[in-house]
């Protein structure tokens, strides 16, 4: 299913006046709002082709239909879901789930929807059909090298995958670990997992990018073999240039300042990507900015701050992504949820006063500080982007649009009511 540009153009003149009027009200305080606007048109967040389905828990999955049969029709949703927003211009495979049978047709597929390849995700993490070395005990830690050398032949397989579709980056998230105490030697565990990324490692072309997710716990639940930041950080390290630590939202310990964990990791250059999602206890794969707005609100600030005192390119310095997972909701607006979270979140973010602030911390003037970052925080940005969504030629409302258009009910005509798609 496409959107036809005049359903979009009709949208915005019906909607026109009242953006224009909340836009000028915004404006008239911003003082630098063109540049504002051409940093967030040219913010794209990468699509998980893994969350187009509606997912579900070991507890129950209830399909809402018409979701995507194969590649060819995730494609088709993530082009979808970029010509409302213009903010979804890539697509995050993860292998086997999402194979290219023929990589030309697909690369040229996705372009034809304005998608690039973003990172390519492998998958450690369940055996195949069929599969005789098993990971039941692990993958890249496992006691047993053939079933490493057979996880690290995945990894470099995925990485084939990639270069024919264009793709720059790995990311290894490894669910290695254990669950109970004894079952596993953790220096051998890290040891086998680092000789192990080597082989991976020295698989990379000269430009790509390795993404390492640490994750503090699940499917393993005492120990995980990349846990915390700490930990990916010392393999990146290891491991060379070309490494870097993927920072997932939901994979923190309660109570975890991740605001701190990403102004270091960038401090050292090794901030490599994100998995935006929210939660409210463990990794539930929730809607961005729908638990914890205002941690978001942080981290953003941090990252702004980050790549400007490294003069880094805000849109395509570190790889932007979402992780989510749909249970009760329709994947796709939920996945535009999520992008408007971001790109609100971002443009609070680009208002923080730096000088100002640089000044109250410099003289301990806590309330001015905190004051500074709130100001911002409690600035409704919508008009702000909605505005570089229509420079950009989207929709001004996208999900009031998606609704409208009845885009669902015309998937379910499609593709019928009763489609799984593959992933999560
Ligand atoms: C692990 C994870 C990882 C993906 C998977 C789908 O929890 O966040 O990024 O491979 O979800
Ligand atoms: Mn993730």
């Amino acid at each position: 299913m496409q959107i036809e540009k005049i359903k979009i153009e009709e949208h915005n003149h019906s909607l026109q006046k009242d953006h224009q009027r909340r836009f000028d009200f915004i404006a008239a305080d911003v003082n630098n709002v063109e540049a504002i606007i051409e940093k967030l048109i040219a913010f794209q967040v990468a699509i998980p082709s893994w969350a187009l389905g509606t997912g579900g828990t070991r507890f129950g999955r209830f399909p809402g239909g018409g979701e995507p049969r194969n590649l060819e029709e995730k494609i088709e949703d993530i082009g979808l879901l970029h010509a409302f927003n213009q903010s979804s211009g890539a697509i995050s495979l993860h292998i086997p789930w999402d194979i290219p049978e023929n990589a030309t047709h697909i690369k040229a597929l996705a372009a034809q929807h304005g998608l690039k390849f973003d990172a390519m995700n492998s998958n450690t993490f369940q055996d195949q059909p069929g599969q005789q070395l098993s990971y039941k005990y692990g993958s890249l830690q496992n006691v047993n090298k053939a079933i490493r050398q057979k996880a690290i032949e995945h990894n470099i397989e995925v990485i084939k995958y990639g270069i024919e579709l264009g793709s720059e980056s790995l990311t290894v998230w490894l669910s290695d670990g254990s669950c109970f105490p004894g079952q596993l030697n953790f220096r051998t565990a890290f040891q086998n997992t680092l000789q192990s990324l080597e082989e991976i490692y020295a698989a990379l072309p000269a430009n790509w990018k390795m993404f390492l997710e640490y994750k503090a716990f699940e499917p393993n639940f005492y120990s995980t073999t990349v846990g915390d930041w700490g930990q990916s950080f010392t393999y990146v390290n290891k491991l060379g240039p070309k490494a870097f630590t993927l920072v997932d939202l939901g994979h923190h310990l309660p109570n975890a300042n991740i605001e701190q964990i990403v102004s270091l990791l960038l401090m050292e250059g090794k901030l490599g990507g994100f998995h935006f999602n929210d939660s409210k206890y463990g990794d539930d794969d929730l809607t961005v900015g729908s638990i914890k707005p205002y941690q978001l609100f942080l981290i953003f600030n941090e990252l702004v701050e980050g790549m400007d005192a490294k003069g880094m390119n805000h849109a395509n310095g570190i790889g932007w992504m979402i992780d989510a997972s749909h249970n009760v909701k329709d994947p796709l607006e939920d996945l535009l949820q999520s992008v408007e979270a971001i790109m609100l979140t971002y443009a609070q973010a680009l208002l923080v006063d730096r000088t100002k602030l640089q000044a109250a911390q410099n003289n301990n003037d806590v309330v001015t500080a905190q004051e500074l970052l709130q100001q911002a925080f409690r600035t409704d940005t919508r008009a702000l982007v909605a505005e570089a969504r229509l420079k950009a030629g989207a929709a001004l409302n996208p999900l009031a649009l998606y609704r409208i258009e009845k885009v669902r009910e015309a998937l379910i005509k499609q593709r019928g009511a009763k489609t799984v798609a593959t992933g999560l």
